[in-house]
């Protein structure tokens, strides 16, 4: 059993602990305000809770008033901070509204309810906070891992504020007047500590995740033209075979390469070459669907992958890009240029295909379209293993 100081005095430390935590996560990231407005949050839930314990009127109001206008000031910059999380912009009127209404009605003592009125209507209002900070998570990148812990604590929290609703004896400011023991087993235990804690731990671990998910994916993504780099393509590209296998669905992939492009460069500097490959990104990327995989693996080569696709529209889908390439005027500063690109089309069966063997066969299909003048495509059908479990490839054009 401890008395109503001590275990006010724990729950504060532990909120206060909790706001310091997430300073230094925001010290040591100063471009994620949402760090510093959760550990605004949590530091004025720590003053609202520390208020309890203080009996005397300050300036002639009620403690209890002033730490639950605290309070639903603290779950409203928790909220603030989850939609900066999703990089929304809330304004501050919408953040004091609440607080400060609550605040006028009873400083005015506009009405005169009871104790267990007013935390059922506090603890209302901390509910609407909680369901639109909860929406706010769950409406966040689906991939970082604390995501869904948050949003358990977060329905946990949710539970313990409506028991208040319907039990609001429960509440720590219930405890004010009649100042006993509690117990340790009580539920409160388990909000003041765990929530609090973990809370604030999950919340910096889901910063600190959806950084190295940034990070990560930068990483994957080349940084001239805007589309997967090569070692994005060796990391998707075979998980989407597998999956095609799996599904039996057919798969082509294509190989990219400019024509002269070296010539382009000398001719029109390394700025032109540059303006070239753009062009072209933005070509292949009109032309395919949203799943296929379409990776700058090379300076001037590319790869795409595309699944579920028969060689007839493969061949098509290559010529289309050839031709509107070939068509495409350039502008280049005061010059004009055109340039055109081959590629080789490799198609993989129904089995499981391998990407190193489609790779080859692609390029060997490349190899063929630029000996056979360039600005062409060429199309190696790889065939299933056989019988002897050798693999067949056969050239078609
Ligand atoms: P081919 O028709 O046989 O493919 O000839 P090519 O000139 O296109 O092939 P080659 O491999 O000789 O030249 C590729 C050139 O691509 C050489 C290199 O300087 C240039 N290159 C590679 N990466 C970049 C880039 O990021 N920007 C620019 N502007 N040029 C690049
Ligand atoms: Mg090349
Ligand atoms: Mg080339």
């Amino acid at each position: 059993m401890v008395d109503l100081p001590t275990l006010v005095a724990i729950a504060v430390s532990a909120k206060v602990i909790s706001g310091v935590l997430l300073i230094y996560a925001w010290v040591t990231n100063r471009d994620t305000p949402a760090l510093a407005l959760w550990a605004i949050g949590f530091l004025l839930g720590a003053a609202a809770t520390a208020l309890i314990v203080i009996q005397e009127r300050i300036g002639g109001v009620r403690p209890i008033d002033i730490a639950d206008a605290l309070l639903i000031l603290a779950y409203g910059v928790m909220w603030m901070g989850a939609r900066s999380f999703n990089n929304r912009k809330t304004r501050v009127i919408y953040l004091l509204i609440v607080p400060v209404a609550w605040f006028l009605v009873r400083r005015l003592e506009i009405w005169d309810f009871s104790d267990s009125t007013r935390i059922a209507l506090v603890s209302s209002m901390l509910l609407c906070y909680l369901g639109l900070i909860g929406f706010e998570f769950w409406r966040s990148n689906r991939t970082l891992p604390s995501r869904r812990p948050l949003i358990v604590i977060i329905w946990v929290q949710a539970a313990v504020l409506l028991s208040r609703l319907l039990w609001p004896g429960w509440d720590l400011r219930a405890y004010t007047e009649r100042s006993p023991a509690i117990s340790s087993a009580e539920p409160i235990f388990f909000e003041l500590l765990f929530q609090t804690v973990v809370g604030a731990f999950l919340l910096a671990f889901l910063m600190k995740e959806r950084r190295e998910e940034y990070h990560r994916r930068a990483s994957f993504v080349d940084s001239l033209t805007g589309i997967w780099n090569r070692r994005a393509f060796l990391e998707y590209a075979p998980r989407r075979l597998s999956r095609a296998a799996i599904d039996k669905q057919a798969v082509a992939l294509i190989a990219f390469d400019l024509d002269h492009f070296k010539f382009i460069n000398d001719t029109y500097g390394h700025l032109g070459g540059d303006l070239t490959l753009c062009s072209f990104c933005k070509i292949v990327t009109d032309a395919l669907r949203p799943n296929d995989l379409f990776a700058r693996i090379g300076g001037e080569e590319f790869a795409c992958l595309l699944v579920d696709v028969s060689p007839a529209d493969a061949v098509a889908i290559a010529e289309r890009v050839r031709c509107r390439f070939a068509n495409l005027e350039i502008y280049s500063g005061q010059s004009l240029l055109r340039a055109t690109v081959s590629s080789g089309l490799a198609m993989a069966g129904q089995l499981q295909p391998d990407l190193e063997a489609l790779m080859s066969a692609a390029d060997r299909a490349l190899y063929r379209a630029k000996e056979l003048g360039r600005n062409r495509v060429e199309l190696e059908k790889t065939l299933a293993r056989d019988a002897n479990g050798v693999r067949n490839s056969e050239a078609v054009r």
